[in-house]
Parts: structure tokens; C-alpha cells; sequence
């Protein structure tokens, strides 16, 4: 008699990929849209996060900003609460799988896919001068990011479903040539803050590259700054606290009212009722200052202490290569490189 219990496998943790430009401070736009969305899923899925520098220089660059702006949002990650314990957190430019993977998804990637892209279309517009050949192939090392580790989801604001949805496409492709190899990613977009918007022009994303510090708010702005950005925020002039086509401006603080303190548009909607603009902003601001204080705390007293820093992000790297070679030699192997 066959005495063994059968217990149903347990389930896999499913796995986590995203990345953050180091290309500025993080804006609020980073963090409701996509940073804040990667503490709380640490408890539930395996995840990796990566300061993605090598992205970074598709735009000029100035070396020492780069690396300064790298350090600092490697600490910003952990000030917003990712544990390096938790999950891995490293520094893309010291995995190199991610530019040998790269590589042949580039092969695998048509020039006419790439030249659909949204993004980059918008930044070769902007930096007319350097449209460079990275710049267009970009969501080859994206994909490249995700695919190596095995990745189930992505969180990420909403201008990155494209890129995803790219890389589900390169993913699909290389399996139905060589049978499967990667697992092929679903988005992860937040509800209400996928998409928030410039303050200075509110059909415009926020955007940590603007040369108008006014159109953002940084994570890292003091309580006073962050007033005084939402105060002259660009509304309209009907003063109704409501969400509606066409109110752009107030759409937007809705939002992030919205996503900082949990309420719902129509509880927003009465508790500004018969109340100005003036108050509105105050209001938001406020919330957001408040919210952001710990961040702003725990993220100087990292600053302090880059011995830490540097031991979280090369342990983080050791990690990133272990998992990300598995995937690269299987490639390797598949596309008939002599191993
Ligand atoms: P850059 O200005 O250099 O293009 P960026 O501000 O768009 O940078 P990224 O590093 O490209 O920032 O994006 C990091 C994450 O933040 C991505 O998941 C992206 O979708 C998200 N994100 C960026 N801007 C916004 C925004 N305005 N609203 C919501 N999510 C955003
Ligand atoms: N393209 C993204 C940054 C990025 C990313 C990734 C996001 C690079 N690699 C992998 C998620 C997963 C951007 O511009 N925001």
C-alpha cells in the first residue's frame, strides 16, 4: 500500500524585475508610479531591482553626475523602503549579462518594432543632436533586464507598457524559434497614479529630466519646496475641486492626493466642496511633504554611511549574476555559440 501523503507542491513565489534611471532625483511621478509599488511586494515575490546606468547614457551624461546620481539612488531605493535582504538591489553596469543578453536579443529585435516606440520617438526629438544608436535600441536591454531573471511581473508607470510589451514579444518569438527559455512578463501598472503630470504643464509626464525644476516634485525637495511647487501648480480658473475631462491640472493633484492619503475622488470631491484652489494645494502639499519626510531621513542617514551602501550593492550584484547566467548560458547554448 502506498503510504506516502500527497501534498500539493507549493506554489512559486513568482518573480519581480524593475528599474530606475539614475538620471536625476527621483521624482514623485518615479515614486507613486512605479518605486513605492516595490517595498510592500517584497513580501510576496522574489524581487530584483536595479539602478539602471547603462539606459542612462542614451542621453548625455556628465561622468561624475552619473556616478554621484547612481550612489544616490541606490540609497533613495533603500530610504523608500527596499531591503536588501529582501530582495536583490544592485547596479546594472556591474551584471554583465545584461549586455551579453542584450546583445542577441538584438538580433532577435526588428528595426520596424523599435521604430514604433513612443519613447523613442519623444527623446530623439529632444535631444535631436545625439540620436544615437543605443538610444533606439534601448528596449532590446530592457527586455534583456527582465527576461534574465525569469521574470513574471514588472511594475512600472504606464509610458513603459510599450516596452513590455516588446519584450513579451522578443521573449515569444526566441521561445517559438528555440523552444522555451524565457518566462514572458506581464505589466504591473498602479490604478491611479500610472501616469502623473508635469506641474508646470499638465498634459506633459512628470519627468526627473525636465529642465524645470517647478514641473516636478523631487522625493528629496524640503517641506517648503514641495508647497510652494504645488502652489503654483497650473489649474484652471473654475475653481472646482472635481475630477473631470478637460481639468488636466486638477485631474492630476487629484491623483496624487488620491494615491498619498487613500481617499477616493468623490471623497476628495466633498471634503473640498465650496473650498478654493488655495486650499486644495495647500493640502496636497502638505500630505506629500509629510509622507515623503521619512524618505528624505532615512535617505541622509544612508548618505552617511557608504561602506553599507557599497557592501548592499556588490552583494546585491554577486546575487544578480548567479541568477542571470543561468538564463544566458541556456541562450547561448540555444543560438549555437560554442560553450
Ligand atoms: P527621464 O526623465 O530620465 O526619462 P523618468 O522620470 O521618466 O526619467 P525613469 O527612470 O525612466 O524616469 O522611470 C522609472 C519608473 O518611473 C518607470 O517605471 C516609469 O514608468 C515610472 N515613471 C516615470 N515617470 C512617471 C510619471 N510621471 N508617472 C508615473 N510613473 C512614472
Ligand atoms: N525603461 C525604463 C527603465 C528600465 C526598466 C527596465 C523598467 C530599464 N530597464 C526593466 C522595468 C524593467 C524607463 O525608462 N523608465
Amino acid at each position: 500500500m502506498d503510504t506516502t501523503v500527497s501534498t500539493p507542491a507549493p506554489e512559486r513565489k513568482k518573480i519581480i524585475f524593475s528599474g530606475i534611471q539614475p538620471t536625476g532625483v527621483m521624482t514623485l511621478g518615479n515614486y507613486l508610479g512605479a518605486v513605492r509599488n516595490w517595498g510592500p511586494l517584497q513580501e510576496d515575490y522574489h524581487c530584483a531591482y536595479s539602478i539602471v546606468n547603462m539606459h542612462a547614457i542614451t542621453v548625455r551624461q556628465d561622468p561624475k553626475a552619473l556616478r554621484e546620481n547612481t550612489l544616490r539612488a541606490y540609497a533613495l531605493l533603500l530610504a523608500c523602503g527596499i531591503d536588501p535582504k529582501k530582495s536583490i538591489v544592485f547596479i546594472q553596469s556591474h551584471v554583465r549579462t545584461h549586455a551579453e543578453l542584450a546583445w542577441v536579443l538584438n538580433c532577435y529585435t526588428q528595426f520596424g518594432e523599435l521604430s514604433r516606440m513612443t519613447q523613442f520617438k519623444d527623446k530623439s526629438a529632444k535631444h535631436a543632436d545625439n540620436i544615437n544608436a543605443g538610444l533606439f535600441t534601448y528596449p532590446s536591454l530592457m527586455a534583456a533586464d527582465i527576461l534574465l531573471y525569469q521574470t513574471d511581473l514588472v511594475p512600472v508607470g504606464v509610458d513603459q507598457k510599450q516596452h513590455i510589451e516588446l519584450a513579451r514579444n522578443i521573449a515569444e518569438r526566441f521561445n517559438g524559434l528555440y523552444g522555451k527559455t524565457f518566462k514572458v512578463p506581464e505589466p504591473y501598472i498602479p490604478k491611479v497614479s500610472a501616469k502623473i503630470m508635469s506641474l508646470t504643464d499638465p498634459t506633459k509626464k512628470m519627468s526627473k529630466s525636465d529642465e524645470n525644476p517647478n514641473s516636478f516634485v523631487a522625493i528629496l525637495d524640503d517641506e517648503s519646496t514641495i508647497i510652494k511647487k504645488f502652489k503654483r501648480a497650473v489649474t484652471d480658473s473654475e475653481a472646482v475641486v472635481a475630477y473631470r475631462e478637460g481639468k488636466d491640472g486638477i485631474n492630476n493633484l487629484m491623483a496624487i492626493y488620491s494615491s498619498v492619503t487613500g481617499k477616493s475622488f468623490q471623497e476628495i470631491e466633498s471634503e473640498f466642496d465650496g473650498r478654493g484652489y488655495g486650499d486644495f494645494k495647500t493640502a496636497v502639499g502638505t500630505v506629500v511633504a509629510d509622507h515623503l519626510k521619512p524618505v528624505r531621513e532615512e535617505f541622509a542617514r544612508l548618505m552617511n554611511d557608504k561602506a553599507y551602501l557599497e557592501d548592499c550593492y556588490r552583494n546585491g550584484a554577486r546575487q544578480a549574476l548567479e541568477l542571470s547566467q543561468r538564463t544566458l548560458d541556456k541562450v547561448y547554448k540555444k543560438v549555437g555559440f560554442v560553450l
